[in-house]
């Protein structure tokens, strides 16, 4: 789908406090603020309208507002996120996203899912299964998706070491062409799809959103970029260092629509 608009929510200073397995020490608060601001200056420039959420102290992990909920061209779903501490995020997207979607969803306990466990690929979604999705939550994702005319495919990466979401390991690029990380590359689900695949040692650069006509990448990953280059890519490199010690990615800091 062509974006026109995406949620951003700046990382409050409580940012450091939130989840994370990454051991790369903690985020320079100053410095998450530019990469954010960079972010979003992009989007901007890519012709999407932002909706600015305010810094919520409340929940640390909040500026990664992909996880509380998911746009679809047939309407929205709030989630129901996996980490406890995280539950309170779903609130206000709920408040933000009413305006567009007045009939918005939501998955039900006992169900979990995470934004970022969700890969849309045109009218396939792949759903992760993980530490912070559940089966349950899954199903109710795949059945809401169904009614709404879309296929959907699971894959489970609970086994996969490093991935916290689906999405750190798997982009769409648009078409039937995906970007993965070798871990998920060969998984069953994804036969029948072009997957080009990131280079060993480059996992991160794995998780990265397509912006109508324009691949929005990590930066740093420098024999990624020149293969998405190579397919003819318009390529936005943006720094993610303060995000990655969090144990985000790029995907995680909006909600495309
Ligand atoms: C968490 O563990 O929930 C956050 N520290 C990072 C969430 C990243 N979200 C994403 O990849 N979609």
């Amino acid at each position: 789908m062509r974006f026109t608009r995406a949620i951003v929510r700046p990382p409050a200073a409580t940012f450091a406090a939130g989840i994370t397995k990454s051991g790369l020490g903690p985020p320079d608060m100053a410095l998450a603020l530019e990469q954010h601001g960079a972010y979003c200056r992009t989007l901007e420039r890519l012709g999407l309208s932002l909706v600015w959420l305010a810094p919520d102290p409340e929940f640390p992990d909040s500026t990664f507002v992909e996880d509380a909920a998911i746009v679809t061209t047939g309407g929205a779903i709030l989630t129901r996120p996996g980490a406890a501490s995280r539950a309170g995020e779903v609130a206000s997207l709920g408040a933000a996203l009413g305006r567009w979607f007045p009939e918005l969803d939501e998955i039900t306990s006992p169900g979990t899912v995470d934004g970022g466990d969700v890969c849309e690929a045109g009218d396939h979604f792949f759903i992760g299964r993980s530490a912070r999705t559940n089966a349950e939550g899954a199903t109710q994702l795949a059945a809401w998706l169904a009614r709404r005319g879309f296929g959907s495919s699971v894959i489970d990466i609970r086994r996969m070491a490093g991935l916290l979401h689906l999405k750190t390991g798997l982009s769409w690029l648009g078409g039937r062409r995906l970007l993965a990380a070798s871990e998920i590359a060969g998984h069953e689900a994804l036969r029948g799809w072009e997957v080009v695949r990131v280079p060993d040692g480059e996992e991160y650069a794995a998780n990265c959103v397509r912006v109508n006509d324009t691949l929005l990448i990590a930066q740093g990953f420098l024999a990624t970029e020149p293969r998405l280059r190579g397919l003819g890519f318009d390529v936005a490199p943006l720094e993610m260092s303060e995000y990655r010690k969090m144990d985000g990615g790029l995907s995680c800091l909006s909600v495309r629509w």
